[in-house]
């Protein structure tokens, strides 16, 4: 598929997905107005919105309705920002800089980023328990034994050597799970058989794994302005990441080698990989 058609497609679908996130979310002057202004900052501070963008593509691709896909594809943008918001903190990873503005608990407080993360998880559930199968896929992804899990394992791993195996596993739990569970969900919502979210699982893996490798290599080659958040600042906090053990070159061969396995795990899609496998390539190609 042409970039510019997946291009216009990730257009499309933040448009429905913010729509959707603007009807799910208390307004600003909903008391508790200060928790549901906060809640609402780091959701509308300009995300990709790629964890719903990749659902809403596999519901089309495997001719699904995606109408009724939009609150879950919300939802998983809900559960996106309240990692990154509880991430940021100074506790975790300490950031003041995220989608180019401050942090929520700079923009507001500890306490509130805190509650804000726990009321953007606690409302996605509210909204994804329309969507059953869909909702213990996204709870399985994120628990301690995903997403949780990988920070966790992250958190453990700051000030000690850590190899390339250890490194790609903490990250396919923090990082990869949710877009994994993100594409599965697509497919749950779409009626796929077995075999179809299996490989659809495959591909988000490793799509999730080389997303977090070119994401490790923009904070090394990324400007902050294209970013929004703070470049350089795995090597400041002596973090290991990926060019960091394997070097910049290797760490764009594997980015490679990962979205190769991605597209190959398209194979049982036939001709309704095109959408998909576009998204494959616009991750490997992103400034940001
Ligand atoms: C705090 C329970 C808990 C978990 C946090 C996912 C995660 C675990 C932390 C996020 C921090 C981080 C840098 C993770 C790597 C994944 C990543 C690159 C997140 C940023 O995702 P993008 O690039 O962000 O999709 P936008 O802003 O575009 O949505």
């Amino acid at each position: 598929m042409p970039d510019s058609a997946v291009t216009a497609f990730f257009a499309e679908a933040r448009q429905r997905v913010d729509e959707e996130l603007e009807r799910i979310l208390p307004a600003a002057s909903v008391a508790p107005e200060k928790l549901h202004e906060a809640m609402r900052y780091p959701v509308f501070a300009g995300g990709k919105r790629l964890r719903p963008t990749l659902l809403l593509a596999t519901v089309r691709s495997l001719g699904g309705d995606e109408g009724a896909a939009l609150s879950m594809a919300a939802a998983l943008e809900l559960v996106h920002t309240y990692s990154l918001v509880h991430d940021d903190l100074p506790a975790m990873d300490d950031d003041d800089l995220r989608r180019g503005q401050p942090t929520c608990h700079v923009a507001y407080d500890e306490a509130t980023a805190i509650l804000v993360g726990d009321a953007l998880l606690t409302l996605a559930f509210e909204t994804m328990v329309a969507h059953p199968e869909a909702c213990a896929e996204v709870a399985r992804a994120i628990g301690s034994r995903g997403m949780i899990a990988g920070q966790a394992l992250d958190l453990a791993a700051a000030g000690s050597d850590v190899d390339g195996a250890a490194l790609e596993r903490i990250h396919r739990l923090k990082t990869g799970a949710l877009i994994a569970a993100s594409v599965v969900c697509g497919g749950l919502l779409s009626g796929a058989s077995v075999p179809v979210r299996n490989a659809l699982r495959c591909y988000g893996n490793e799509l999730g794994l080389a997303f977090q490798i070119v994401d490790d290599l923009l904070d090394v080659e990324g400007s902050t302005e294209a970013l929004g958040k703070t470049t350089g600042k795995d090597a400041r906090d002596r973090k290991a990441t990926f060019p960091s053990i394997w070097g910049v070159e290797e760490s764009g061969r594997r980015a490679q080698a990962a979205l190769a396995g991605a597209r190959d795990a398209l194979a049982v899609l036939e001709d309704r990989a095109g959408l998909l496998g576009g998204i494959a390539d616009f991750v490997l190609q992103r400034d940001r």
